[in-house]
Formats: structure tokens, C-alpha cells, sequence
């Protein structure tokens, strides 16, 4: 629009004339005069309709909530006991000289000025135009954006290249039953729910590489942490001495992500009362024996023997954890080998145990990762115990013919990242458009989660 000056701007153009546009956040009655708080993407500011406008008060009359405005006005300075420090704009108003609708509003489906975040989740899924428009959800989904922008730049810095995976997919690489199988012309095809097997093939020809796709997991449970869609954050690096080479990098990439977010985001931080995780210079690191040792000594619940870790494991380790060295972060390694992926590189000295790491924060999976299977003749046998088709994986499997080099990787998903950095209870508030098992935009299902 042309001449538009954004509503943060109006501080440096006190006692112009100038034209703003933007939604009415507020209106306020008071005597002959009307006040609205105008609302664009910079911010906020209040207008007054003085009575000594006819034309602007007679218009003002009719104007409701979330009508959309073109305003003349001239910026003033406020009465010295009308100021409002620390808030945007506290300072002045917009006296208006003219008002032109560019689109009127239905009346609203719930009070907005109580926020759209007040409402239940399932509501505020229903109504997500509106809702995005308050700035408490905007926060969170302007920390998302830094999450996955701090990933890509930490990437770049460290020479990780970015490639586009598919997401249509011949193989599953994960697990079997969390997999969607669509229609390919005729035949069954599975939208991808990772992109590990091809971020492997990438590596073996560009040596460090990263991406940020969208996966898809059939997951068949309504969590508070699972979603059907995600946009996942994976990392590949080849040239590694050891898995821990990639638990530093996957360390260092969330250090980062924290570090950008606490920089860029302080105002939506504020704004959303959080306070982000601590992580400490070195973040420790446990085999999964000796988490369930810990829990055992601690808390007296024996898990020790069992496959994995569990919700109350991870709460109960990163309780401990937090106790004993000020860290929210701990890494967990030296899973089952047959109770994980057939890619994962087994211990050299134990080999029924593996080198995947997880990274696990206030109670949470944030991440899981490892060095993997580079030999050829071991991922073929590899492919054998865990009943797998080498047909379908062998554009995979062919890479590792021709000289592939140690190496590791690991990802993460946005959503599981934006709600355990902002203490969100349910991931689908860290997810724009949720889809689950319940959801796809249409409720399919009366069942909450
Ligand atoms: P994994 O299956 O553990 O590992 O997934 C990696 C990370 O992705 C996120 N995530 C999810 N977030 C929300 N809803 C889901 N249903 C969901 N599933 C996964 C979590 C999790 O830590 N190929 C390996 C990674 C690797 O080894 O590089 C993998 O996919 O943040």
C-alpha cells in the first residue's frame, strides 16, 4: 500500500501526518470520543476519533472488532498521565483524520480480547484463522521459524549441504506399523517417514548434508507429543572417529538453536513467560544401563534389563540429572541393536548393544541420532536378521558398495523442539495445522487427546 508507515514506526513520526492500515484490536467508548487499538504485524497503537471529525466519528460509530482499516492521522504525543511505559507505542496515539473500511468482520465466534489462547485446544484448532491472530500463538510460531532457520545456518557453518528429500517412498526405514501406504498408480507405495535412507546415500557423495522435510508417521495413538506430519531436522556426517563425534555436533546444533532463539526472540519470550532449558558446557552423557541403574538407586522402580526407555524413565532421569549437575539435557546411548533401526552401528566391544544416541530434555525425546552401518557385507546381514527386502532399499544398499566412509547423523522434529523449549503441554500448540489421528484440519473424531 502505498505511503503505509508500520505501526513500530510511529514513534519517529511524531506530529506528521501519516497513514497506517491494519485490524481493530480494541474499541473503547468513552464520552463523545471512540478509541481503538489498531493492530498490524509490527504492532499495536491506540487511534482516537475525536468528536471534532464529524464525518471520522460518525464512521467510527459502526467500526467492530477485527474490521479492517485504512487510517489518515496525525501522531501526538500523549498527556504526560496517559503514558504507558514499557509498552509499544505507550508513549503516543494516532489522532484520526480519516478512516477508510477496506473489509468488514462478522461478529467474532469468542471474545478475542480474552485471547484466542484462553480457549480449550480443540477450539482453538477449530478457529486457527483467528486464533493466529493473537500475538501470544504468533509467538510461538515466530520461535519455530529461528528453530529451523538456527538449524540451517549452524548447518551451513559447519559445511552441511541441503538437499530435498522425496517423501514418496518404495521402503519403510523406521518401523513397520507407523507408516502410511498410499495408492501409486498401481501399485503400494509409503509417504516417508524419514528421510534416513536417502540422507545416507547423499552423505556418501557430499560428505556432510542436511534437511528440513516433512515426514509422516502413522502413529496410531493420540499423544501429547506424537503427530502424524512433522517437519523433521536431520543431519548426516561422514568422516567420524567415533558416535560421540555426532552427539557433539547434534549438542552444538541445539546449543546454537537455544542460543538464537534466547537472542532473536526475547520479546515473544517475555511475552509467553518461558524460560528456556539450560544446557552446560558439557552436556552429560549415559548408556541406557546406567539410566536404569540410576532410576533404580534413586526412585527404587526397576527398569533395568528393559529394551527402552519409557515417559517415566525420561522424567525420572532428567529429574536426576538436573539434580546432579544443573543440566536439562542428557544424552542416552547404547540401545538394544535389535530393538532399534537395522542402519545403527552395533558396539564393536558389545555388539548386542548400539551406538544410537537420544537426547532427552525435561522428561522429553528431542532428538535421536547415532553413527551407522558404512560396510557393505554388515548391513547385508543387518537386512537379513531384521527380515527386510533388499529389493525395495537397493538403490540404498548399492551406495555402500563403492566406498563409503564412518559415519553418523541424527534428527529432530520442529514441533517436539518448539513445544519442549516453550513448556507447551500438547505438541499440536507448536504445530500450525496439527494433523493426528483425530484431525486433518476436519475433525474426524469427537476424541480429544
Ligand atoms: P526418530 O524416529 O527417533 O529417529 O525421530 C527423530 C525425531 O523426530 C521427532 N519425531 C516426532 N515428533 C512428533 N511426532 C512424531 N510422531 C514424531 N516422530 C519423531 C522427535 C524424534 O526425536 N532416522 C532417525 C533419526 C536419525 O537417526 O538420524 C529417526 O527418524 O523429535
Amino acid at each position: 500500500m502505498k505511503n503505509r508507515i508500520y505501526i513500530k514506526d510511529l514513534k519517529d513520526n511524531v506530529g506528521k501526518e501519516v497513514i497506517i492500515a491494519g485490524w481493530v484490536d480494541v474499541r473503547r467508548d468513552q464520552g463523545k470520543m471512540v478509541f481503538f487499538d489498531m493492530r498490524d504485524m509490527t504492532g499495536k497503537v491506540q487511534v482516537v476519533a475525536l468528536p471534532s471529525h464529524v464525518e471520522v466519528i460518525e464512521k467510527s460509530k459502526e467500526i467492530r472488532l477485527e474490521w479492517v482499516l485504512k487510517i489518515t492521522g496525525l501522531v501526538n504525543k500523549r498527556p504526560e498521565r496517559n503514558v504507558k511505559a514499557d509498552v509499544l507505542n505507550g508513549d503516543i496515539e494516532l489522532e484520526i483524520l480519516n478512516i477508510e473500511i477496506l473489509s468488514e468482520a462478522a461478529p467474532l465466534p469468542f471474545d478475542m480480547s480474552l485471547g484466542g489462547y484462553n480457549l480449550e485446544l480443540t477450539a482453538e484448532l477449530d478457529n486457527r484463522a483467528l486464533v493466529l491472530r493473537q500475538p501470544k500463538i504468533q509467538a510461538i510460531f515466530k520461535i519455530q521459524e529461528t528453530v529451523i532457520d538456527a538449524f540451517r545456518e549452524f548447518m551451513k557453518k559447519n559445511m552441511f549441504f541441503e538437499f530435498q528429500a522425496p517423501s514418496i517412498s518404495p521402503a519403510v526405514a523406521e518401523g513397520g506399523a507407523e507408516v502410511f501406504k498410499i495408492d501409486y498408480f498401481d501399485k503400494k507405495a509409503f509417504l516417508s517417514q524419514s528421510p534416513q535412507l536417502y540422507k545416507q546415500i547423499v552423505m556418501s557423495a557430499f560428505e556432510r548434508v542436511f534437511s528440513v522435510n516433512k515426514v509422516f508417521r502413522a502413529e496410531p495413538s493420540s499423544t501429547t507429543r506424537h503427530l502424524t506430519e512433522v517437519v523433521s531436522l536431520d543431519a548426516e556426517m561422514a568422516f567420524i572417529d567415533s558416535w560421540t563425534d555426532v552427539r557433539d555436533m547434534a549438542e552444538e546444533t541445539v546449543r546454537y538453536i537455544l542460543k538464537q532463539v534466547e537472542t532473536k526472540n526475547k520479546e515473544h519470550l517475555k511475552l509467553l513467560g518461558v524460560t528456556l532449558p539450560t544446557m552446560t558446557d558439557k552436556t552429560p552423557t549415559l548408556s541406557l544401563r546406567e539410566v536404569q541403574q540410576k532410576i533404580f538407586e534413586k526412585f527404587g522402580r526397576d527398569v533395568r534389563g528393559e529394551k527402552d526407555t519409557n515417559g517415566e524413565d525420561e522424567r525420572q532421569i532428567c529429574e536426576i540429572i538436573k539434580e546432579e549437575t544443573g543440566s536439562d539435557f542428557v544424552f542416552i546411548y547404547g540401545y538394544p541393536t535389535l530393538k532399534k533401526p537395522f542402519y545403527i552401528y552395533p558396539s564393536k566391544e558389545e555388539p548386542e548393544y548400539n551406538e544410537g544416541v537420544d537426547l532427552i530434555c525435561r522428561g522429553v525425546e528431542w532428538l535421536s541420532g547415532g553413527r551407522r552401518i558404512n560396510d557393505y557385507d554388515q548391513l547385508m546381514e543387518h537386512v537379513k536378521i531384521w527380515k527386510m527386502d533388499p529389493a525395495k532399499i537397493k538403490m540404498f544398499l548399492e551406495a555402500f558398495k563403492y566406498g563409503v566412509p564412518p559415519e553418523g547423523g541424527f534428527a529432530f522434529g520442529a514441533e517436539r523442539i518448539t513445544m519442549q523449549l516453550l513448556g507447551l503441554k500438547n505438541i499440536r500448540e507448536a504445530c500450525m495445522f496439527p494433523r493426528d489421528m483425530n484431525r486433518i484440519d476436519e475433525r474426524l473424531t469427537e476424541e480429544g487427546f
